[in-house]
C-alpha cells in the first residue's frame, strides 16, 4: 500500500496544521499553503530559519487488514522518530538511507506519525557529544554543525546555497510484504567478445534464478545469499554518449514466486590510473577505449527537495548531453539522487562520478558514527552498483583539503588525520565490502591512494581542483600554467539570468551592492571577484542587466579558457569536470545553468568548447599562437583548418590552413600562427571544417577585450517566425564578439554568446518551453553592453 500523498502537518507548539505531501519537504508545504511566502524572494530567507528551530509533526490515518507488514521509508530526512499506534517502531537520523521495519497492524483504521526533530538543535547537540571538536567549515555552513548529520551537507547553506535546513521525505512512504530478496550487486568481466557477468542477490533463500540476453542461470542461495555467474557471448555493449550505443539489458532474478529486474548495461569500465613519467595518471577507459571526460558538478536539483520533479531533473540532464557532456559528477555536500536519476544518466549516456556524502568540514569517527556511515555505504551502494552509468565511487569531497582550513587540525594534525583515515577506511571497507571490484577512489581531489597532499596545486598526479582562478584571484591565462591529470572541480561565477533575477528581486533592487542581491551571493567577495574581473577583461558596463551580461560572458571566457587548454593536454590530461552544472535556487554562482534550467552563456560556450571534435587556440610564450586539433570521437577525422586576422571593423585577412587527420587518441598540432602574424589591433579567427562537412569556429583574442577599440555593431535583427520556433537572424556592421540574444519566456537558444562578422550574418533559432508563448527579445554586444552613455540633461 503506497501512503504517498497528502499528510497533515503541524509543529508541537500547535500554531500551524496544514496539509503536506509526501515524498515532499515542510517548507515546501507551508508555502503552499501560504502560511509562509516565497522563500527564494527577496530576503525571505532570512526570516524563515525559525523553520528549521521547531520540531513538527507529520501525520496520517489508514486502512489496512490486519497482521505483519513491512513499512518502507526512503530518503527520511533526518532525525525522525515514525510512531505507529502509538508505538514508535523507528528512530532514525540518516537522510541517505532507506528503512524497512517490520510493524504489525490493527485492523481497520490505523495512525502514523513521524516526529521530525529540529535537524539544527540535533546538530548542535551532536557535536557536545564529541571525543573532541569536529570543526565545519563556516562559509559552507551559515547553520553550524551539518557534519553531524547525516543529512545533505548544503541544507545548512552552501557557498551558493540558502539555508533553510528543511526536513520531510524524498522517497517511498509505503507498506509492503516482506521483499523476498534484498539488494543485488552486479559486477562484470569483459573478455574478447564475451561478458562474464556476477549477480551476488543478497537477502535470498532456496533456488534463484538470473536471466539476461536469453542466458539463464540458477544457483541455491548459501547464508541468505545466492551467487550466479551469467556468461553472455557477443555482447551488446553500453556506451557512454558520442561513443556508441546506450544499450540496457533486464537482468531478471526470480526467488520463488518473485521476480525483480535490474536494467543493466554491458561494459567494461576501468578507471584507469597508474604511476607515470608525470606522475600518475587518472582517466577512464570504456570497453578498453580511452575516454575524455567533459562535463560537470552536480549539486541536488533544489534547495527544498520537495520541488524536485523528475521532468526538471530530466531537463538538466539533457542540456549536459546537448553540451556535448560525457559525464557528470554528483557532488559529495549533496545528496545520493534517486533511482531515477541514474536510469536518466543509463539511458542518455552519461557517466556518473559517484562522491559519497562528505564535504568540506571534517567528520566525526567515533563508533557510533562509523557504523552510520557504514550502513549508508551498504545501503547506497546496494541500490545504485548495477547502473551503467556508474563510473567512479568516490570517498568524499575535499576532506584532506580541509584539514589545512581550520585552528584545531593543523595545531594537531595527527590526531585529525588519523580521524579522516578512520572515515575512509570504512566508506573503502563497506564499499569493498559489497562490491569488491568497484572503480574507487578515496577522496577529491587526491593525488592517489595514501597520498594526502596538496591536489589544488599539484597537477603531477590523480584528480586536481583548480580553484586559484576564482578563489585566488589570479588570471584566466593561469589555467594554462597547470597541466591537470584530470581537473574534477575549476569554476567562476556569474548572475543568473536577467528573468531569473525579475523572479526575485523588484527592479528597484537590480544593483550588485543592494541587500537583495547581496543576499542572493553566498560567496564572501563574490560580487567584488566579478567585477574586479570585469574591470581587468572589458571596459566597464553601463548599466545593470549589461553588468549581468557581462559577468556571463567573462565566465564563460574563463571556463573556455581552461577547458581548450586541458583538452589541447590529452592524453596527459584526461577530463574536465567544471563546477558546476546547476543551481539549487536563484543565486549568484558558478552555474552554467539557471535554477530553473535555462541556459546562462556559459552552457552556451561549453556546447562549443565541449564539442567531441574541435580546434583550440594555444598561446606560446613567444606571443605565437599554436591551433591544435582535438577528436575525442571514436575514430580518425580528416579536417581542414583555416586561420585569418580580424580587425574591429570585422575585415579579415587570410594567415594560413592546413589539412591535417586528427587522432583520436591525442591531441595534435594543426596549423602554427607565429610571433608577429597579427596586428596589435586585430584577434585571431579560425575556422575547421571535416570531410563529412562538419565544422566550427572559434576566436583568440591575445589582449583583453578593454584594449581594443570595439565599433559600434548596430545589429540588424529579422524575426521570422517557423511553427512553433522563431528564427533570428543577425547582421552587423562592425566585429561582434558574444553577441546575446535573451528572451522573457522561457525556452531554448539553438546558439548564443557568437561571434558576428559583417557580410555574414547569423542565424540562431529560439524554441519556446510553451508553444503558446510570444517571446520579446533582447540582443545584446560588448560595444553597446560597455560604451559611454550620454548623460541625459
Ligand atoms: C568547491 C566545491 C564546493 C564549493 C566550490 C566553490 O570546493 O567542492 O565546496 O561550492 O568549491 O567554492
Amino acid at each position: 500500500m503506497d501512503l504517498s500523498g497528502e499528510w497533515r502537518l503541524r509543529d508541537v507548539q500547535g500554531e500551524y496544521d496544514l496539509a503536506m505531501q509526501l515524498p515532499g519537504d515542510g517548507i515546501t508545504a507551508l508555502h503552499r499553503a501560504g502560511v509562509i511566502p516565497d522563500p527564494y524572494f527577496g530576503r525571505n530567507e532570512f526570516d524563515l530559519r525559525w523553520i528549521a528551530e521547531r520540531d513538527w509533526v507529520v501525520s496520517r490515518s489508514f486502512v489496512h487488514a490486519a497482521g505483519p507488514a513491512d513499512l518502507v521509508l526512503d530518503g527520511l530526512d533526518t532525525v525522525a522518530d515514525v510512531i505507529l499506534n502509538g508505538t514508535t517502531v523507528l528512530q532514525a537520523a540518516n537522510a541517505h538511507r532507506r528503512w524497512r521495519v517490520p510493524v504489525d497492524l490493527h485492523p481497520g483504521e490505523n495512525h502514523i506519525e513521524i516526529v521530525f526533530r529540529s535537524s539544527v538543535q540535533a546538530a548542535a547537540a551532536a557535536q557536545t557529544t564529541m571525543p573532541f571538536h569536529i570543526p565545519y567549515q563556516k562559509v559552507n555552513g551559515p547553520i553550524p554543525h551539518a557534519n553531524m548529520l547525516r543529512k545533505p551537507q548544503c541544507d545548512f547553506g552552501w557557498d551558493w546555497n540558502i539555508a533553510l535546513a528543511p526536513f520531510g521525505l524524498w522517497g517511498r512512504v509505503a507498506l509492503e510484504a516482506a521483499p523476498a530478496v534484498g539488494d543485488i550487486f552486479v559486477s562484470q568481466r569483459h573478455s574478447v567478445g564475451v561478458a562474464d557477468v556476477t549477480v551476488r542477490v543478497a537477502g535470498a533463500t532456496g533456488p534463484v534464478t538470473a536471466t539476461l540476453c536469453g542466458q539463464r542461470t540458477t544457483a541455491e542461495a548459501v547464508a541468505g545469499e545466492a551467487a550466479l555467474q551469467v556468461r553472455i557471448p557477443d555482447p551488446d555493449l553500453w556506451w557512454p554518449v558520442g561513443q556508441g550505443a546506450q544499450v540496457l539489458h533486464d537482468l531478471v532474478v526470480t526467488c520463488g514466486q518473485t521476480s525483480v529486474t535490474r536494467r543493466i548495461g554491458l561494459r567494461d569500465l576501468a578507471l584507469v590510473s597508474a604511476p607515470d613519467a608525470a606522475g600518475r595518471s587518472f582517466g577512464f577507459a570504456v570497453n578498453g577505449r580511452p575516454v575524455f571526460a567533459r562535463g560537470a558538478n552536480w549539486i541536488p536539483a533544489d534547495a527544498l527537495h520537495g520541488r524536485i520533479t523528475r521532468d526538471g531533473v530530466r531537463d538538466l540532464l539533457q542540456s549536459a548531453v546537448d553540451a556535448h557532456m560525457n559525464m557528470i559528477r554528483v557532488w559529495g555536500g549533496g545528496r545520493y539522487e534517486p533511482d531515477w536519476f541514474y536510469d536518466l544518466c543509463d539511458e542518455m549516456g552519461l557517466m556518473v562520478w559517484q562522491d559519497f556524502m562528505f564535504a568540506c568540514h571534517l567528520y566525526p569517527s567515533t563508533p557510533a558514527f562509523l557504523a552510520e556511515v557504514d550502513a549508508e555505504v551498504r545501503d547506497v551502494v546496494g541500490r545504485l552498483n548495477h547502473h551503467a552509468c556508474l563510473a567512479l565511487w568516490c570517498g568524499d569531497n575535499e576532506l584532506i583539503g580541509a584539514l589545512t582550513w581550520f585552528e584545531e587540525s593543523r595545531r594537531d594534525r595527527d590526531r585529525y588525520l588519523v580521524n579522516y583515515d578512520r572515515l575512509n577506511r570504512c566508506i573503502e571497507g563497506a564499499l569493498r565490502a559489497v562490491l569488491p571490484v568497484a572503480n574507487w577512489w578515496p577522496s577529491s581531489p587526491s593525488p592517489g591512494p595514501m597520498a594526502f597532499g596538496d591536489a589544488w596545486h599539484d597537477d603531477s598526479s590523480g584528480d586536481m581542483h583548480v580553484w586559484s582562478v576564482w578563489h585566488e584571484g589570479r588570471d584566466f591565462a593561469h589555467y594554462r600554467d597547470v597541466k591537470p591529470r584530470f581537473c574534477s572541480e575549476f569554476g567562476f561565477q556569474s548572475y543568473p539570468s536577467m528573468p531569473v533575477i525579475a523572479g526575485f528581486a523588484e527592479t528597484a533592487d537590480w544593483n550588485i551592492a543592494s541587500p537583495v542581491m547581496e543576499s542572493h551571493q553566498k560567496n564572501p567577495g563574490g560580487n567584488a571577484r566579478i567585477a574586479e574581473t570585469m574591470f581587468r577583461t572589458f571596459r566597464f558596463p553601463n548599466n545593470f542587466a549589461n553588468f549581468v551580461y557581462l559577468s556571463q560572458v567573462q565566465q564563460g571566457i574563463a571556463i573556455h579558457t581552461a577547458v581548450t587548454a586541458w583538452r589541447a593536454l590529452k592524453p596527459h590530461c584526461m577530463g574536465a569536470l567544471y563546477w558546476q552544472l546547476n543551481d539549487t535556487w536563484p543565486v549568484a554562482s558558478w552555474s552554467g545553468l539557471d535554477h530553473g534550467g535555462g541556459w546562462k552563456l556559459l552552457h552556451h560556450m561549453a556546447q562549443r568548447f565541449f564539442a567531441p571534435l574541435t580546434v583550440v587556440a594555444v598561446p606560446e610564450a613567444n606571443g605565437g599562437v599554436m591551433l591544435r586539433v582535438i577528436n575525442d570521437t571514436p575514430a580518425p577525422v580528416r579536417v581542414t583548418v583555416v586561420a585569418h586576422a580580424a580587425d574591429m571593423s570585422g575585415a579579415t585577412r587570410a594567415l594560413s590552413e592546413a589539412v591535417l587527420d586528427a587522432p583520436t587518441d591525442r591531441a595534435a598540432d594543426a596549423l602554427h600562427i607565429p610571433a608577429g602574424a597579427l596586428d596589435a589591433a586585430e584577434i585571431l579567427s579560425f575556422v575547421w571544417v571535416t570531410e563529412g562537412g562538419q565544422g566550427g569556429g572559434d576566436i583568440h583574442a591575445p589582449r583583453p577585450w578593454k584594449a581594443y577599440d570595439l565599433r559600434p555593431a548596430r545589429i540588424e535583427c529579422a524575426i521570422t517566425q517557423d511553427g512553433a520556433t522563431y528564427l533570428l537572424t543577425l547582421a552587423t556592421h562592425a566585429l561582434a564578439p558574444f553577441v546575446a540574444v535573451g528572451a522573457d519566456v522561457p525556452g531554448r537558444f539553438s546558439a548564443n554568446a557568437v561571434t558576428l562578422f559583417p557580410g555574414t550574418p547569423g542565424q540562431i533559432r529560439f524554441t519556446p518551453a510553451t508553444a503558446a508563448a510570444t517571446p520579446t527579445f533582447t540582443l545584446r554586444d560588448l560595444h553597446s553592453a560597455t560604451c559611454a552613455v550620454p548623460e541625459r540633461t
